[in-house]
């Protein structure tokens, strides 16, 4: 347990916000989009699978008036078993705390790797109001169920096996992930997660994933809902749905340890989910773009 002062260390910081600054500086405010809303999930922090450097990007270049935190935002299968905090960590705590404090509306809605935070439901910490499910109705007057989505595996017991292959597995494909990763960074090369790759051939998880997008629309149909907003399964995605005539939309805002992403909804009520390696590589082009060419010597 000698890392425990380490870990005290980052809570007593945490606690200590906000006279403490940042060890990555906050970007202007000017630069930021700003959306309606903002759902986040999966971040894994206190895992080395948490692509912290890009949710730092992402949460420096977004604001919003109300934004989700839909589930497994700490790890805390992972820290009972070995003590992993960076201080970048620490950041994206201190940066989601002062989005609270400069007045966005954070809701935290554990999954089942922070399950220890839902006896709070109900609460509120330094802002952040903790729930155990919340309903959103977006600008346009959809009414939107959002979870974290582990609520549905019970249902899912016919591919239970795969959860057991794909634990040992998974963890073995993000420290090649994080090789890779650091192996392309050097190179100049843009993100690319392998294991999203691996994911996409393997037939089964395909069907797993599919499965779990009719079961989690389903029970959204079943409650009266015009859709539902979850996490959970690591796959971004979206689709519509039809049950007895009326349509039901699957939102996944996916995760920040493989594809990285958010779900976003825009001032008039669309929705989209955005990649944000796709945007910083964008936002890189343009910044290419608007560099003087240097004038070739006579
Ligand atoms: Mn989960």
């Amino acid at each position: 347990m000698n890392d425990l002062p380490n870990h005290f260390d980052a809570a007593h910081k945490v606690a200590n916000f906000p006279s403490i600054k940042p060890r990555v500086p906050e970007r202007r405010l000017e630069e930021r989009r700003t959306y309606r809303t903002i759902w986040i999930s999966d971040v894994h922090l206190g895992t080395k699978g948490c692509n912290h450097e890009l949710l730092i990007d992402f949460l420096d270049h977004t604001d919003s008036d109300t934004m989700y935190l839909v589930g497994d935002i700490i790890d805390g299968w992972r820290l009972k078993k070995k003590v992993y905090w960076p201080p970048e960590h620490s950041d994206i705590v201190w940066r989601i705390l002062k989005r609270a404090k400069r007045g966005t509306r954070i809701i935290y809605i554990p999954g089942n790797h922070d399950e220890m935070v839902r006896p709070f439901s109900g609460m509120n910490f330094g802002g952040v109001e903790i729930m155990r499910a919340a309903f959103h109705d977006t600008a346009d007057g959809r009414r939107l169920m959002v979870l974290h989505g582990d609520e549905f595996d019970t249902i899912m017991l016919a591919h239970r096996w795969l959860a057991f292959v794909g634990d040992a597995l998974y963890h073995v494909m993000m420290k090649l992930n994080n090789w890779v990763a650091a192996a392309r960074k050097r190179l100049g090369l843009p993100y690319w997660s392998i294991s999203k790759a691996a994911k996409n051939k393997v037939k089964n998880a395909v069907e797993f994933i599919s499965k779990y997008e009719e079961v989690v629309a389903r029970a959204a149909a079943e409650r009266g809902v015009d859709g539902v907003v979850c996490g959970h399964i690591h796959t971004a995605e979206f689709r519509s749905f039809e049950y007895g005539g009326k349509r039901v939309e699957y939102w996944n805002d996916g995760d920040w340890v493989e594809g990285c992403n958010a779900l976003v909804e825009h001032a008039d009520g669309r929705m989209e989910i955005l990649h944000w390696p796709d945007e910083v590589a964008r936002r890189n082009r343009r910044e290419s773009d608007v560099t003087p060419s240097v004038p070739e010597a006579a």
